[in-house]
Protein backbone atom coordinates (compact mmCIF):
# COMPACT_ATOMS: atom_id res chain seq x y z
CA UNK A 1 0.00 0.00 0.00
CA UNK A 2 1.08 3.48 -0.86
CA UNK A 3 1.53 6.03 2.63
CA UNK A 4 2.59 9.17 0.12
CA UNK A 5 3.66 11.18 -3.00
CA UNK A 6 6.79 9.48 -2.50
CA UNK A 7 5.52 6.35 -3.15
CA UNK A 8 4.20 7.24 -6.99
CA UNK A 9 5.77 5.28 -9.35
CA UNK A 10 5.51 8.53 -11.67
CA UNK A 11 8.66 9.40 -9.09
CA UNK A 12 10.10 6.10 -8.71
CA UNK A 13 7.66 4.06 -6.20
CA UNK A 14 6.91 0.09 -7.25
CA UNK A 15 4.12 0.27 -9.74
CA UNK A 16 0.80 -0.61 -8.22
CA UNK A 17 -0.46 -3.13 -10.54
CA UNK A 18 1.48 -5.90 -12.48
CA UNK A 19 -1.04 -6.44 -15.19
CA UNK A 20 -2.16 -3.31 -16.63
CA UNK A 21 -5.89 -2.03 -15.60
CA UNK A 22 -7.96 -0.60 -18.09
CA UNK A 23 -10.96 1.06 -19.05
CA UNK A 24 -13.52 -0.62 -21.37
CA UNK A 25 -12.59 -4.74 -20.47
CA UNK A 26 -15.14 -6.77 -22.98
CA UNK A 27 -17.79 -8.62 -20.97
CA UNK A 28 -17.06 -11.71 -22.54
CA UNK A 29 -19.80 -13.90 -20.99
CA UNK A 30 -19.60 -17.69 -20.80
CA UNK A 31 -17.08 -18.77 -22.98
CA UNK A 32 -18.39 -22.47 -23.82
CA UNK A 33 -21.60 -20.98 -24.75
CA UNK A 34 -19.58 -18.58 -27.42
CA UNK A 35 -18.08 -21.57 -28.75
CA UNK A 36 -21.51 -23.78 -29.19
CA UNK A 37 -23.23 -20.84 -30.83
CA UNK A 38 -19.99 -20.34 -33.18
CA UNK A 39 -19.64 -24.45 -33.43
CA UNK A 40 -23.48 -24.50 -34.43
CA UNK A 41 -22.86 -21.59 -36.97
CA UNK A 42 -20.15 -23.27 -38.63
CA UNK A 43 -22.10 -26.90 -38.79
CA UNK A 44 -25.14 -25.10 -40.39
CA UNK A 45 -22.47 -22.93 -43.10
CA UNK A 46 -24.54 -19.86 -42.23
CA UNK A 47 -21.94 -17.47 -41.80
CA UNK A 48 -23.58 -14.11 -42.54
CA UNK A 49 -26.53 -12.31 -44.15
CA UNK A 50 -29.52 -12.27 -41.86
CA UNK A 51 -29.02 -15.51 -40.33
CA UNK A 52 -30.39 -16.96 -37.42
CA UNK A 53 -28.31 -16.08 -34.80
CA UNK A 54 -28.57 -12.15 -35.83
CA UNK A 55 -31.98 -12.55 -36.41
CA UNK A 56 -32.29 -14.09 -32.51
CA UNK A 57 -30.02 -11.52 -31.47
CA UNK A 58 -32.23 -8.56 -33.06
CA UNK A 59 -35.28 -9.84 -31.14
CA UNK A 60 -33.28 -9.57 -28.20
CA UNK A 61 -32.43 -6.17 -28.61
CA UNK A 62 -35.64 -5.18 -29.40
CA UNK A 63 -36.53 -7.20 -26.46
CA UNK A 64 -34.12 -5.28 -24.17
CA UNK A 65 -35.25 -1.53 -25.62
CA UNK A 66 -39.17 -2.19 -25.91
CA UNK A 67 -39.67 -1.47 -29.61
CA UNK A 68 -40.55 -3.18 -32.45
CA UNK A 69 -37.94 -2.84 -34.95
CA UNK A 70 -34.45 -3.60 -34.44
CA UNK A 71 -31.32 -4.01 -37.19
CA UNK A 72 -27.85 -5.38 -36.13
CA UNK A 73 -25.64 -3.81 -38.19
CA UNK A 74 -21.47 -4.16 -38.14
CA UNK A 75 -21.06 -1.31 -35.69
CA UNK A 76 -22.64 1.68 -34.53
CA UNK A 77 -21.10 4.35 -36.77
CA UNK A 78 -22.08 2.42 -39.66
CA UNK A 79 -25.53 2.03 -38.16
CA UNK A 80 -25.61 6.22 -37.54
CA UNK A 81 -24.69 6.68 -41.30
CA UNK A 82 -27.73 4.22 -42.77
CA UNK A 83 -30.05 6.20 -40.38
CA UNK A 84 -28.74 9.54 -41.97
CA UNK A 85 -29.73 8.12 -45.79
CA UNK A 86 -32.48 6.34 -44.83
CA UNK A 87 -34.37 9.18 -43.27
CA UNK A 88 -32.77 11.45 -46.42
CA UNK A 89 -30.78 14.02 -44.02
CA UNK A 90 -28.99 16.88 -45.95
CA UNK A 91 -27.45 19.93 -44.93
CA UNK A 92 -27.16 20.01 -40.73
CA UNK A 93 -27.40 18.39 -38.00
CA UNK A 94 -27.06 19.88 -34.55
CA UNK A 95 -25.36 17.42 -31.37
CA UNK A 96 -23.25 17.60 -29.21
CA UNK A 97 -19.72 18.24 -29.00
CA UNK A 98 -19.11 16.11 -25.94
CA UNK A 99 -19.30 12.86 -27.30
CA UNK A 100 -16.73 10.03 -29.56
CA UNK A 101 -16.02 11.27 -32.44
CA UNK A 102 -17.62 8.91 -34.59
CA UNK A 103 -21.32 10.98 -33.99
CA UNK A 104 -19.66 14.25 -36.05
CA UNK A 105 -17.80 11.56 -38.52
CA UNK A 106 -21.01 9.92 -39.54
CA UNK A 107 -22.53 13.07 -40.73
CA UNK A 108 -19.65 14.64 -41.80
CA UNK A 109 -18.20 11.37 -43.85
CA UNK A 110 -22.07 11.56 -45.79
CA UNK A 111 -21.13 15.23 -46.84
CA UNK A 112 -23.72 16.97 -44.24
CA UNK A 113 -22.52 19.45 -41.54
CA UNK A 114 -22.50 18.77 -37.84
CA UNK A 115 -23.66 21.82 -35.66
CA UNK A 116 -22.33 21.29 -32.39
CA UNK A 117 -24.48 22.35 -29.40
CA UNK A 118 -23.31 23.48 -25.72
CA UNK A 119 -24.07 20.92 -23.36
CA UNK A 120 -26.13 21.50 -19.53
CA UNK A 121 -23.20 20.71 -16.98
CA UNK A 122 -25.22 19.06 -14.72
CA UNK A 123 -26.29 16.11 -16.77
CA UNK A 124 -23.25 16.21 -19.39
CA UNK A 125 -26.09 15.98 -22.16
CA UNK A 126 -27.04 18.63 -24.94
CA UNK A 127 -28.60 21.65 -23.79
CA UNK A 128 -32.05 21.55 -25.28
CA UNK A 129 -32.67 25.53 -24.61
CA UNK A 130 -29.43 26.12 -27.17
CA UNK A 131 -30.59 23.87 -29.92
CA UNK A 132 -33.51 25.47 -31.06
CA UNK A 133 -31.01 28.76 -31.63
CA UNK A 134 -28.99 26.61 -33.78
CA UNK A 135 -31.52 25.55 -36.00
CA UNK A 136 -31.03 27.37 -39.68
CA UNK A 137 -33.14 26.50 -42.89
CA UNK A 138 -30.56 23.88 -43.87
CA UNK A 139 -30.95 21.88 -40.32
CA UNK A 140 -32.50 18.44 -40.96
CA UNK A 141 -32.23 16.72 -37.87
CA UNK A 142 -31.35 16.65 -33.84
CA UNK A 143 -28.72 13.46 -33.04
CA UNK A 144 -28.90 13.74 -28.99
CA UNK A 145 -26.34 11.54 -27.31
CA UNK A 146 -26.96 9.79 -23.96
CA UNK A 147 -23.62 10.03 -22.78
CA UNK A 148 -22.13 7.80 -20.03
CA UNK A 149 -25.55 6.07 -20.06
CA UNK A 150 -27.44 9.09 -18.61
CA UNK A 151 -30.23 9.66 -21.01
CA UNK A 152 -30.77 13.44 -22.79
CA UNK A 153 -33.36 15.94 -21.73
CA UNK A 154 -36.05 13.57 -24.55
CA UNK A 155 -39.16 15.15 -24.42
CA UNK A 156 -37.64 18.80 -24.32
CA UNK A 157 -35.46 17.55 -27.71
CA UNK A 158 -38.50 15.90 -28.82
CA UNK A 159 -40.41 19.39 -28.48
CA UNK A 160 -37.85 21.48 -30.59
CA UNK A 161 -37.48 18.88 -33.13
CA UNK A 162 -41.20 18.68 -33.93
CA UNK A 163 -42.14 22.66 -33.40
CA UNK A 164 -38.90 22.98 -36.73
CA UNK A 165 -40.12 19.76 -38.61
CA UNK A 166 -36.56 17.97 -37.55
CA UNK A 167 -35.85 14.11 -37.47
CA UNK A 168 -34.78 13.52 -34.37
CA UNK A 169 -32.39 10.32 -33.19
CA UNK A 170 -30.43 9.08 -30.18
CA UNK A 171 -26.79 8.02 -30.49
CA UNK A 172 -27.19 5.56 -27.66
CA UNK A 173 -24.25 3.86 -27.99
CA UNK A 174 -23.66 4.11 -24.29
CA UNK A 175 -27.38 3.09 -23.47
CA UNK A 176 -28.48 -0.31 -23.41
CA UNK A 177 -30.46 -1.26 -20.77
CA UNK A 178 -31.44 2.92 -19.63
CA UNK A 179 -34.54 4.35 -18.59
CA UNK A 180 -35.95 8.11 -18.48
CA UNK A 181 -39.11 8.81 -16.30
CA UNK A 182 -39.58 4.82 -16.57
CA UNK A 183 -39.53 4.40 -20.35
CA UNK A 184 -36.38 2.85 -21.69
CA UNK A 185 -33.67 4.06 -24.42
CA UNK A 186 -34.50 2.89 -27.62
CA UNK A 187 -38.30 4.29 -28.08
CA UNK A 188 -37.16 7.36 -28.08
CA UNK A 189 -36.90 10.26 -31.17
CA UNK A 190 -37.41 8.57 -34.78
CA UNK A 191 -35.12 6.16 -34.09
CA UNK A 192 -32.08 4.85 -31.56
CA UNK A 193 -28.64 3.50 -32.16
CA UNK A 194 -26.83 0.90 -29.75
CA UNK A 195 -22.79 0.43 -29.93
CA UNK A 196 -21.99 -3.61 -29.32
CA UNK A 197 -17.98 -2.53 -29.47
CA UNK A 198 -15.78 -4.93 -27.56
CA UNK A 199 -15.74 -1.61 -24.90
CA UNK A 200 -19.70 -1.58 -24.21
CA UNK A 201 -21.83 -3.73 -21.93
CA UNK A 202 -22.80 -5.71 -24.14
CA UNK A 203 -20.33 -6.56 -27.21
CA UNK A 204 -20.29 -8.28 -30.43
CA UNK A 205 -16.65 -8.12 -30.85
CA UNK A 206 -17.75 -5.13 -33.03
CA UNK A 207 -21.01 -4.36 -33.81
CA UNK A 208 -24.26 -2.02 -33.43
CA UNK A 209 -28.24 -1.77 -33.72
CA UNK A 210 -30.52 0.34 -35.39
CA UNK A 211 -34.02 0.13 -32.92
CA UNK A 212 -37.13 2.06 -33.67
CA UNK A 213 -41.22 1.60 -33.99
CA UNK A 214 -41.58 3.31 -37.58
CA UNK A 215 -41.41 0.59 -39.18
CA UNK A 216 -40.98 2.27 -42.95
CA UNK A 217 -37.93 3.59 -41.42
CA UNK A 218 -36.99 -0.15 -40.07
CA UNK A 219 -37.62 -1.72 -43.51
CA UNK A 220 -35.31 1.23 -45.35
CA UNK A 221 -32.52 0.65 -42.76
CA UNK A 222 -32.99 -3.02 -43.30
CA UNK A 223 -32.29 -2.88 -47.09
CA UNK A 224 -30.18 -0.41 -47.16
CA UNK A 225 -27.40 -2.22 -44.69
CA UNK A 226 -28.12 -4.98 -47.28
CA UNK A 227 -26.99 -3.22 -50.17
CA UNK A 228 -30.64 -2.06 -50.70
CA UNK A 229 -31.58 -5.35 -51.40
CA UNK A 230 -35.86 -5.81 -51.25
CA UNK A 231 -37.10 -8.91 -49.62
CA UNK A 232 -36.68 -10.39 -53.46
CA UNK A 233 -32.92 -9.73 -52.95
CA UNK A 234 -33.37 -6.95 -55.87
CA UNK A 235 -31.23 -3.67 -55.49
CA UNK A 236 -34.10 -1.52 -55.43
CA UNK A 237 -31.95 1.68 -54.40
CA UNK A 238 -28.28 1.75 -53.63
CA UNK A 239 -27.18 0.70 -50.01
CA UNK A 240 -23.97 -0.08 -48.44
CA UNK A 241 -22.72 -3.47 -46.54
CA UNK A 242 -23.19 -2.97 -43.18
CA UNK A 243 -24.57 -6.24 -41.45
CA UNK A 244 -23.18 -8.08 -38.84
CA UNK A 245 -21.99 -11.41 -39.10
CA UNK A 246 -22.84 -15.11 -37.31
CA UNK A 247 -19.63 -14.67 -35.20
CA UNK A 248 -20.44 -11.11 -34.52
CA UNK A 249 -24.25 -12.15 -33.04
CA UNK A 250 -22.61 -15.42 -31.05
CA UNK A 251 -20.70 -13.13 -29.57
CA UNK A 252 -23.32 -10.66 -28.54
CA UNK A 253 -26.12 -13.28 -27.61
CA UNK A 254 -23.63 -14.53 -24.90
CA UNK A 255 -22.29 -11.15 -23.71
CA UNK A 256 -26.06 -10.76 -23.31
CA UNK A 257 -26.66 -13.50 -21.70
CA UNK A 258 -24.22 -12.03 -18.87
CA UNK A 259 -26.28 -8.59 -19.23
CA UNK A 260 -27.67 -8.36 -15.85
CA UNK A 261 -24.01 -9.71 -14.52
CA UNK A 262 -22.35 -7.13 -15.63
CA UNK A 263 -24.74 -4.54 -14.91
CA UNK A 264 -24.98 -5.63 -11.33
CA UNK A 265 -21.15 -5.29 -11.08
CA UNK A 266 -20.75 -2.53 -12.47
CA UNK A 267 -22.91 -0.80 -9.76
CA UNK A 268 -21.17 -2.52 -7.16
CA UNK A 269 -18.30 -0.64 -8.72
CA UNK A 270 -19.98 2.36 -9.46
CA UNK A 271 -20.73 2.71 -5.34
CA UNK A 272 -17.23 1.20 -4.10
CA UNK A 273 -15.92 4.10 -6.01
CA UNK A 274 -18.19 6.66 -4.78
CA UNK A 275 -17.48 5.71 -1.24
CA UNK A 276 -14.06 5.73 -1.69
CA UNK A 277 -14.06 9.57 -2.84
CA UNK A 278 -17.16 10.94 -0.82
CA UNK A 279 -14.70 12.68 1.41
CA UNK A 280 -11.75 14.07 -1.05
CA UNK A 281 -12.14 17.32 -2.06
CA UNK A 282 -11.99 18.39 -5.93
CA UNK A 283 -12.82 14.43 -7.13
CA UNK A 284 -16.54 13.76 -7.52
CA UNK A 285 -18.16 10.79 -9.23
CA UNK A 286 -20.39 11.55 -11.73
CA UNK A 287 -23.85 10.22 -10.56
CA UNK A 288 -27.04 8.69 -11.97
CA UNK A 289 -30.62 9.13 -11.18
CA UNK A 290 -31.18 6.22 -8.45
CA UNK A 291 -34.53 6.08 -9.65
CA UNK A 292 -33.76 4.99 -13.04
CA UNK A 293 -31.68 2.03 -14.66
CA UNK A 294 -28.92 2.14 -15.63
CA UNK A 295 -25.86 0.22 -17.17
CA UNK A 296 -23.21 1.92 -15.06
CA UNK A 297 -20.78 0.77 -17.77
CA UNK A 298 -18.35 4.14 -17.41
CA UNK A 299 -17.22 5.52 -13.76
CA UNK A 300 -16.52 8.90 -14.79
CA UNK A 301 -14.75 11.14 -12.35
CA UNK A 302 -14.65 15.37 -12.71
CA UNK A 303 -11.05 16.40 -10.96
CA UNK A 304 -11.46 20.40 -9.91
CA UNK A 305 -7.97 21.34 -10.85
CA UNK A 306 -8.16 24.56 -8.54
CA UNK A 307 -9.41 22.63 -5.56
CA UNK A 308 -6.96 19.86 -6.20
CA UNK A 309 -4.34 21.64 -7.41
CA UNK A 310 -3.63 18.61 -9.73
CA UNK A 311 -4.72 18.88 -13.45
CA UNK A 312 -7.06 15.69 -14.90
CA UNK A 313 -3.75 14.85 -17.62
CA UNK A 314 -1.67 15.04 -14.81
CA UNK A 315 -3.45 12.31 -12.69
CA UNK A 316 -3.68 10.24 -15.99
CA UNK A 317 0.16 10.10 -16.45
CA UNK A 318 0.38 9.30 -12.60
CA UNK A 319 -2.21 6.01 -12.77
CA UNK A 320 -0.18 5.44 -16.38
CA UNK A 321 2.81 4.90 -14.11
CA UNK A 322 1.01 2.68 -11.94
CA UNK A 323 -0.72 0.73 -14.50
CA UNK A 324 -3.76 1.87 -14.38
CA UNK A 325 -5.12 3.27 -18.09
CA UNK A 326 -7.73 6.04 -17.36
CA UNK A 327 -9.48 7.32 -20.37
CA UNK A 328 -10.50 10.98 -21.13
CA UNK A 329 -13.64 10.24 -22.75
CA UNK A 330 -14.44 12.57 -24.03
CA UNK A 331 -11.66 14.90 -24.57
CA UNK A 332 -10.53 16.91 -26.53
CA UNK A 333 -13.97 17.53 -27.49
CA UNK A 334 -15.20 17.40 -31.48
CA UNK A 335 -14.74 20.46 -32.09
CA UNK A 336 -11.60 21.22 -30.61
CA UNK A 337 -10.01 18.41 -32.86
CA UNK A 338 -8.61 18.86 -36.35
CA UNK A 339 -11.59 17.86 -38.23
CA UNK A 340 -14.00 20.11 -36.45
CA UNK A 341 -12.01 23.16 -35.55
CA UNK A 342 -13.80 25.71 -37.87
CA UNK A 343 -17.18 24.07 -37.53
CA UNK A 344 -18.25 26.00 -34.17
CA UNK A 345 -21.18 28.23 -35.04
CA UNK A 346 -21.47 29.06 -30.92
CA UNK A 347 -19.37 29.12 -27.90
CA UNK A 348 -19.04 26.23 -25.91
CA UNK A 349 -18.26 26.80 -22.48
CA UNK A 350 -19.74 24.24 -20.77
CA UNK A 351 -18.36 21.50 -23.17
CA UNK A 352 -14.87 22.76 -22.71
CA UNK A 353 -15.44 23.22 -19.09
CA UNK A 354 -16.10 19.53 -18.61
CA UNK A 355 -14.20 18.17 -21.26
CA UNK A 356 -10.83 19.17 -19.56
CA UNK A 357 -11.58 17.52 -15.95
CA UNK A 358 -13.23 14.42 -17.09
CA UNK A 359 -11.96 10.79 -16.28
CA UNK A 360 -12.98 7.70 -16.75
CA UNK A 361 -11.60 4.76 -14.76
CA UNK A 362 -11.41 1.26 -15.16
CA UNK A 363 -14.83 -0.85 -13.91
CA UNK A 364 -16.53 -3.80 -15.41
CA UNK A 365 -16.47 -7.57 -14.51
CA UNK A 366 -13.03 -7.60 -15.01
CA UNK A 367 -12.13 -5.21 -11.93
CA UNK A 368 -12.52 -6.42 -8.32
CA UNK A 369 -13.38 -4.04 -5.25
CA UNK A 370 -9.50 -4.60 -4.07
CA UNK A 371 -8.28 -2.95 -7.29
CA UNK A 372 -10.55 -0.17 -6.98
CA UNK A 373 -9.57 0.06 -3.18
CA UNK A 374 -5.64 0.40 -5.34
CA UNK A 375 -6.65 2.54 -7.51
CA UNK A 376 -8.29 4.92 -5.13
CA UNK A 377 -5.49 4.72 -2.90
CA UNK A 378 -3.28 6.33 -5.84
CA UNK A 379 -6.22 9.35 -7.01
CA UNK A 380 -6.18 9.84 -2.99
CA UNK A 381 -2.33 10.44 -2.76
CA UNK A 382 -2.31 12.71 -5.51
CA UNK A 383 -5.30 14.95 -5.44
CA UNK A 384 -4.72 14.96 -1.82
CA UNK A 385 -1.44 16.32 -2.72
CA UNK A 386 -1.98 18.14 -5.66
CA UNK A 387 0.29 20.98 -5.72
CA UNK A 388 3.43 19.00 -4.66
CA UNK A 389 2.43 16.57 -7.35
CA UNK A 390 2.25 19.19 -9.84
CA UNK A 391 5.46 21.14 -9.22
CA UNK A 392 7.40 17.71 -8.64
CA UNK A 393 6.37 16.75 -11.72
CA UNK A 394 6.87 20.48 -13.75
CA UNK A 395 10.58 20.10 -11.73
CA UNK A 396 11.63 16.61 -13.41
CA UNK A 397 9.78 17.75 -16.70
CA UNK A 398 12.44 21.14 -16.64
CA UNK A 399 15.41 19.03 -16.19
CA UNK A 400 14.70 16.78 -18.45
CA UNK A 401 13.71 19.16 -21.30
N1 LIG B 1 -21.14 7.05 -30.37
C1 LIG B 1 -20.56 7.05 -29.16
C2 LIG B 1 -21.07 8.00 -28.13
C3 LIG B 1 -19.50 6.17 -28.88
O1 LIG B 1 -18.90 6.18 -27.67
C4 LIG B 1 -19.06 5.30 -29.89
C5 LIG B 1 -17.95 4.41 -29.66
C6 LIG B 1 -19.71 5.33 -31.14
C7 LIG B 1 -20.75 6.22 -31.35
C8 LIG B 1 -19.30 4.44 -32.27
O2 LIG B 1 -19.50 3.08 -31.94
P1 LIG B 1 -18.76 1.93 -32.82
O3 LIG B 1 -18.81 2.35 -34.26
O4 LIG B 1 -17.35 1.80 -32.28
O5 LIG B 1 -19.61 0.71 -32.57
C9 LIG B 1 -13.41 3.08 -27.88
C10 LIG B 1 -14.22 2.30 -28.88
O6 LIG B 1 -13.45 1.91 -30.02
C11 LIG B 1 -15.46 3.01 -29.34
O7 LIG B 1 -16.32 2.02 -29.86
C12 LIG B 1 -16.17 3.69 -28.18
N2 LIG B 1 -17.28 4.47 -28.59
C13 LIG B 1 -15.20 4.59 -27.46
C14 LIG B 1 -15.86 5.26 -26.28
O8 LIG B 1 -14.15 3.77 -26.94
P2 LIG B 1 -11.05 4.12 -27.94
O9 LIG B 1 -10.33 4.88 -28.97
O10 LIG B 1 -11.12 4.66 -26.56
O11 LIG B 1 -10.57 2.60 -27.93
P3 LIG B 1 -9.26 1.91 -27.34
O12 LIG B 1 -8.77 0.94 -28.33
O13 LIG B 1 -8.34 2.97 -26.87
O14 LIG B 1 -9.80 1.08 -26.13
C15 LIG B 1 -10.36 1.70 -25.00
C16 LIG B 1 -10.13 0.82 -23.79
O15 LIG B 1 -10.71 -0.43 -23.94
C17 LIG B 1 -8.69 0.59 -23.47
O16 LIG B 1 -8.55 0.89 -22.12
C18 LIG B 1 -8.45 -0.88 -23.76
C19 LIG B 1 -9.81 -1.51 -23.69
N3 LIG B 1 -10.04 -2.56 -24.67
C20 LIG B 1 -10.23 -2.22 -25.97
C21 LIG B 1 -10.46 -3.18 -26.91
C22 LIG B 1 -10.67 -2.82 -28.36
C23 LIG B 1 -10.05 -3.87 -24.28
O17 LIG B 1 -9.85 -4.16 -23.09
N4 LIG B 1 -10.31 -4.85 -25.20
C24 LIG B 1 -10.52 -4.55 -26.51
O18 LIG B 1 -10.77 -5.49 -27.32
O19 LIG B 1 -12.53 3.95 -28.52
Amino acid sequence: MKRGVDDLALFGGPEAFMQTLYVGRPNIGDRARFFDRLDWALDNQWLTNGGPLVREFEERVAEVAGVRNCIATCNATAALQLLVRAADLSGEVIMPSLTFAATAHAVRWLGLDPVFCDIDPATGCMDPKLVQELVTPRTTAIFGVHLWGRPCAVDELEKVAADNGLKLFFDAAHALGCTHDGRRVGGFGNAEVFSFHATKVVNAFEGGAIVTDDDGLARRVRALHNFGFSHEGVPEEAGTNAKMSEAAAAMGLTSLDAFETAIARNLENYECYRAEFAELAGVTVVGFDKRQRNNYQYVIVEIDEQVTGIHRDLLLEVLRAENVVGQRYFSPACHQRPPYRDAVRAPLPHTEWLADRVLALPTGTTVSREDIRRVSDIVQIAAGNGAQVTSRWLQREQRTA
